[in-house]
């Protein structure tokens, strides 16, 4: 593939300063920034994959990507002409404000409505860091087990929203979609809940309704 992604990694310092920082930014341009939180393999690359294939052109998506290692995500959304960054930790367990900042100021600010963050695969360090986001967005997979929102409560705390993916599989294993949406409600009563099937298209207008809500509106470009 011919594009050019760029790699950032290596940058730390005082968090709720590059928090701060960031959101200062995103108010002069009038951006709203999204953290996608889950575990590994949880589908939050195929949830952005088929998001921003929903949302443009209509609303610009603009995408930071954060793993420990590979550009393999952000060639994955840079596929799909979405403007995208790959940040790398080198081994670290969450993606702290700084590298995120870094990484935001080199995006085509001014050509988008929505950035999402993709998070590294965790359950536990990335809900402990602010990265300046409007909203963290939780990412359950059905698979992982219904218990998952009681034994990692923090990330579901602290959710202006979660999304329960690979609906597509609940005839095949043990979970049900309700055992889940419970153990979500236990810990957070008011985030709405988004289920969805990448894979078979389900439950996806909700979440990008929901979406266009934190987008920019098209009059501010006036
Ligand atoms: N059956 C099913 N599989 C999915 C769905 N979403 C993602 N997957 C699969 O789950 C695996 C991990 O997806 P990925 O997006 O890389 O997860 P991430 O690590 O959270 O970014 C891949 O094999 C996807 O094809 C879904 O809605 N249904
Ligand atoms: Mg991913």
């Amino acid at each position: 593939m011919s594009e050019t992604i760029k790699i950032y990694r290596d940058l730390a310092g005082a968090n709720d300063h590059w928090a701060g920082e960031t959101r200062s930014l995103l108010s002069r341009h009038g951006l709203t920034l999204l953290n996608l939180i889950g575990a590994p393999g949880s589908g939050k690359t195929a949830l952005l994959e088929r998001t921003a294939a929903r949302l443009q052109p209509r609303v610009r998506l603009g995408v930071l990507e954060g793993d420990i290692e590979t550009t393999r995500d952000a060639e994955r959304l840079a596929a799909l002409r979405v403007p995208v960054s790959q940040l790398l930790t080198g081994g670290a367990c969450h993606l702290e404000a700084r590298l995120v900042h870094a990484a935001l100021r080199d995006l085509p600010l001014e050509n988008l409505d929505l950035v999402v963050v993709e998070n590294v695969g965790n359950l536990v360090c990335p809900a402990e860091f602010d990265i300046g986001e409007a909203a963290k967005v939780a990412v359950l997979s059905v698979t992982e087990g219904e218990d998952k929102p009681l034994k990692y409560p923090l990330l579901f705390r602290e959710a202006g929203a979660v999304v329960i993916t690979k609906t597509d599989l609940l005839p095949y294993i043990p979970a049900t979609l309700e055992a889940c949406q419970a153990a979500v409600r236990q810990i957070n009563s008011g985030a709405p809940i988004f289920p969805v099937s990448v894979v078979r298209g389900d439950g996806l207008d909700d979440w990008i309704l929901w979406l266009e809500g934190h987008a920019r509106r098209s009059t501010r470009h006036t």
